[in-house]
């Protein structure tokens, strides 16, 4: 961990990079450094107490934690930092993502975890949020950011390719 790495990736589990991965390629495409690292609240309930109390000392501005199933990770992260923390539901086999997304959604009052969407758009997401708070104090940031969203308006096509699948 640095001081100019913004931005924690962590995630409960190896299995849950096949997800997170796409919020490190987002952030990848926006330049932005992120450390990504596996935080288990069941498993390492030490390494994770020890990354919550410490990220903001650590130079990060912003936790994107994604985990599955009883997803406790990013709202205990949210109860020992008051950094901002992104919530991605990663998608259970069980039940398809929904005890994620319950789990991490419904917050009680006074410790905030912004929830995004099950999965693949959730960890989109969660980067680009993430970076939007950043490019708040950082205008090249911000460019970038309205670049990659001017990429992305104009790849849509006027009219859909009828001989794709
Ligand atoms: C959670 O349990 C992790 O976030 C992961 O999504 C889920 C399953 O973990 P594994 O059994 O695949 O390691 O803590």
């Amino acid at each position: 961990m640095t001081g100019s790495t913004p931005v924690a990736i962590i995630m409960g589990s190896q299995s849950d990079w096949a997800t997170m991965r796409h919020a490190a390629e987002t952030l990848d495409a926006l330049a932005v450094a992120y450390d990504a690292r596996i935080v288990s609240a069941h498993r390492t309930p030490d390494r994770l107490v020890s990354f919550a109390k410490g990220a903001r000392e650590a130079g990060f501005k912003v936790v994107i934690a994604g985990a599955g199933g009883a997803a406790h990770l990013p709202g205990m992260t949210a109860a020992m930092t008051s950094l901002p923390v992104f919530g991605v539901p990663v998608e259970s086999k069980a039940l398809s993502g929904q005890d994620s997304l319950l789990s991490i959604v419904q917050m009680p009052a006074g410790i905030p975890v912004g929830t995004l969407a099950i999965g693949r758009a959730g960890a989109v997401n969660a980067a680009l949020l993430a970076a939007a708070v950043l490019a708040l104090t950082d205008e090249a940031l911000a460019e970038r950011l309205d670049a990659w969203r001017a990429r992305q308006t104009d790849a849509v096509t006027e009219r859909p390719d009828t001989t794709a699948n």
